[in-house]
């Protein structure tokens, strides 16, 4: 039995944890209100007193938390404890406007740890094993996370940040790393040079915890053929601690959240209102037991759906589906909406490995679509004629899948940049 599995709480009724939810949820209410004088502000400004939510049933009557909050409260507007008391931030990697600075006490460092052992458990981890955290260290929540909760299931961890990839394989093959924690597209970089170095047969991983970023079902195939694992989905933002809110399961058919933490709901992105399960709609979080950061309805812009069917792990927590994308990633070309995530879809049925760029621009006021992508070793050809054939039939697939025409260019393996961390897969030039 692993030691860090906790069937109490993993396997609880769904009454026991309706009853966990009710009893945090009220508690954070009244914590928000004394100690966040931002949201205390918005409670008031819809006649509201922490006396009017006694359940989650009262959830809708609260007030949305988004990112434009985040940035009119920087930096310690939404804190909910004394600095005394905080002991660590991590911040987003956001590239525009102002960081997302997130602060943790000790207590919410220890919950944020045994989210991400869970993950790891699920993963098949056990003390046994030897973890390469290859997520980006520092700032970002992806290093320190899963560093976190490889030390609580008593991994031996290797604390190696991303990049370095000559030194990564080297620390994989030596001390025969068992466990591999990064994001997917740094996964299956790192599987393309182990083929490359010839290193297959002495690798000893079993299995790869892989977030941060959207990938494919697709991809995940590619990865676990080049790397021979199981690759594992984990999910999670800054706001909310980092990984570990869900993680995925023996079954791979979603990801469980860690609903004794976070409370989910799917919203319509557009009205605000609160969709049935099993609707797709965007991702809403409030943290029920983080002091620090204590986030009540924080819409995440995440689209996914949740289901509660049960799962053949036993594992009763909901489960959330890959993100289908955000929505604010969503591109609208021509009026339609596309998601990235359709566009991998098509290149990686087609054969063609997860190494592309989407660039959008505006030509004589109208929308342009081009998609580069690399051609597959397989694929490789001198010939012009075949080259331009494979796009055209790549242009149709998209086509059929996009209902819009999008031009293709294949471009020869290894010319578009590798990513270490997220990867970079849209140019939108109507932005710059
Ligand atoms: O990416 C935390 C994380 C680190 C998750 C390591 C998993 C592994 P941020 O940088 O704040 O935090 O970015 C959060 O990344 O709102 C999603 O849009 C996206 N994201 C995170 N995990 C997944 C995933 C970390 N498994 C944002 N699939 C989120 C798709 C993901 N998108």
């Amino acid at each position: 039995m692993p030691n860090y599995y906790q069937p109490e709480i993993e396997t609880a009724s769904r009454e026991q944890i309706l009853a966990w939810q009710n009893e945090r949820l009220v508690k954070q209410v009244q914590h928000v209100w004394d100690n966040v004088p931002y949201y205390r502000a918005k409670m008031e400004e819809r006649g509201l007193t922490p006396a009017d939510i006694q359940s989650v049933e009262d959830l809708h009557k609260l007030p949305f938390l988004t990112k434009a909050d985040l940035r009119d409260a920087y930096p310690y507007g939404l804190l909910g404890k004394p600095l005394s008391e905080c002991v660590r931030i991590q911040s987003t990697s956001g590239t525009t406007g102002r960081r997302v600075v997130a602060f943790y006490t000790q207590h919410d460092i220890d919950l944020w740890e045994d989210c991400c052992a869970r993950a790891i458990v699920a993963a098949g981890g056990t003390k046994e094993d030897v973890v390469q955290v290859a997520y980006g260290y520092g700032l970002f929540t992806g290093g320190p996370g899963l560093n976190g909760g490889s030390h609580r299931v008593g991994c031996l961890t290797l604390p190696m940040s991303s990049g370095n990839t000559e030194r990564q394989l080297q620390f994989m093959t030596d001390l025969e790393t068992t466990i591999l924690c990064c994001t997917p597209s740094y996964a299956a970089y790192l599987g393309e040079s182990i083929a490359e170095a010839g290193l297959r047969d002495k690798i000893k991983l079993k299995a790869g915890i892989f977030g941060a970023e959207a990938w494919s079902e697709e991809m995940r195939r590619d990865i676990e053929q080049s790397l021979g694992i199981k690759a594992y989905d984990i999910y999670g933002l800054t706001e909310t601690s980092g990984p570990g809110v869900a993680y995925e399961c023996s079954e791979q058919s979603g990801m469980h959240i860690n609903e004794d933490h976070f409370l989910a709901e799917i919203i319509d992105p557009d009205t605000g209102e609160v969709l049935p399960e099993g609707s797709k709609g965007e991702l809403v979080f409030t943290a029920l037991t983080k002091e620090a950061f204590p986030l009540l309805r924080y819409r995440t812009r995440d689209i996914c759906v949740l289901t509660r069917k049960p799962c053949s792990c036993g594992r009763t927590h909901v489960k959330m589906s890959k993100p289908m994308g955000r929505s604010d990633d969503m591109l609208i070309i021509k009026g339609v909406n596309v998601f990235p995530s359709q566009i991998e879809t098509v290149l990686l049925e087609q054969g063609y490995p997860a190494n592309y760029q989407i660039i959008v621009d505006r030509v004589n006021h109208s929308d342009t679509l081009e998609v580069m992508v690399e051609m597959s070793p397989e694929k490789f050809s001198d010939s012009l004629a075949d080259i331009h054939e494979e796009e055209k039939k790549l242009v149709a697939a998209l086509k059929t899948m996009l209902g819009i025409y999008a031009k293709v260019r294949i471009v020869s393996p290894k010319s578009i940049t590798r990513s270490e961390g997220k990867a970079v897969r849209i140019i939108d030039k109507r932005k710059i």
